[in-house]
């Protein structure tokens, strides 16, 4: 029977932390200020989404390495450290200079700015060290996992679709400039965190890895429609961060190009098709659709 969606998510983010608390250095010795700014943004309320996914992801491959307290679990925290680091570095006053993330100040306010750059840079290099020290995975699946996380974390993803963001500020984007954009920026970690999951296990097949590539460009888009709904209609209180941010940073949004209802109804379609790609994987997909439901239902 299928575990709550609580259960689910605490059950995962238990796994990672446990995982992040090993990976992270205690924040003592010279660089003790470097160390618990990294701490601070990793350890502050993140949702673990992206952990999650990559949790879940196995569970749909089954059978193989889907040891979760070991390999799924790494990998995972791999996932959420470049994640950390690219929240970190989208808050700083270069880029989106936001003050407010999680409900608490932005590393670079509680820390200074060139701590805080210095902890994105630190916690992108330890997802990969993490992902090279996998000893219970043979070597060319190490490889794998670190050529698809730099490929999707960098040039070929969330790196290049910032420089788009930022290029973008102020002008008018058309729906499908959006679309290309998000679709580096947010949807290509989103991606890698489901890929990753499954090639961890060492049982995906490729008609499997195609399967959850379209589950995951679809979720990954409907999780950024959500994302833009919830910057109209929420609270900066529930937000955790500044409600109507991308209005101030005069941004071009899914809500801004097609209105709040059309919004919903692309994010349900999204959602509709992420649901339509797991159908080969059957029940052992639950974990996964109950994630795409939590996507865009969620309200923070
Ligand atoms: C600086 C290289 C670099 C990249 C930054 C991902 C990104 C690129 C910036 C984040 C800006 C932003 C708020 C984008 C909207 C979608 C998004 C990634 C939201 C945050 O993800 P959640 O909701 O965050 O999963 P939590 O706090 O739950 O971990």
């Amino acid at each position: 029977m299928a575990r709550p969606l609580k259960d689910l998510l605490v059950d995962y983010s238990n796994q990672v932390d446990a995982q992040l608390e090993q990976l992270l250095p205690e924040a003592s010795g010279p660089a003790e200020a470097l160390f618990a700014a990294m701490r601070y943004s990793v350890f502050n309320g993140g949702k673990r989404l992206r952990p999650a996914l990559c949790f879940a992801a196995a569970e749909a491959i089954g059978g193989g390495n889907t040891n979760r307290t070991g390999s799924t679990a790494k990998v995972a925290a791999a996932v959420e450290a470049i994640h950390a680091y690219s929240l970190i570095h989208d808050d700083l006053p270069a880029m989106d200079d936001d003050d407010l993330r999680r409900g608490k100040p932005t590393c670079h306010i509680q820390f200074g700015e060139a701590t805080a750059i210095l902890a994105g840079d630190a916690l992108q290099s330890l997802a990969f060290q993490q992902l090279t020290e996998l000893t219970d995975l043979p070597a060319e699946t190490r490889l794998e996992l670190v050529s698809m996380l730099s490929r999707y974390a960098g040039c070929a993803g969330m790196v290049t679709g910032q420089a788009i963001d930022l290029a973008a500020t102020g002008q008018a984007l058309q729906l499908e400039q959006l679309k290309t954009m998000h679709s580096y920026k947010t949807g290509a970690l989103i991606e890698a965190s489901v890929l990753m999951g499954a090639i961890a296990t060492g049982a995906a097949s490729q008609q499997q890895l195609d399967a959850l590539k379209q589950f995951a460009g679809a979720i990954g888009l409907a999780f950024q429609i959500q994302d833009d709904i919830l910057d109209v209609e929420s609270s900066t209180e529930q937000l955790g961060k500044q409600q109507g941010s991308d209005v101030a940073n005069d941004k071009s949004t899914y809500t801004s190009i097609l209105g709040l209802e059309q919004a919903r109804e692309q994010a349900a379609e999204r959602y509709q098709q992420s649901i339509a790609s797991l159908e080969l994987f059957a029940e052992r997909a639950e974990p996964l659709r109950q994630l795409a439901s939590f996507i865009v239902n969620r309200a923070y």
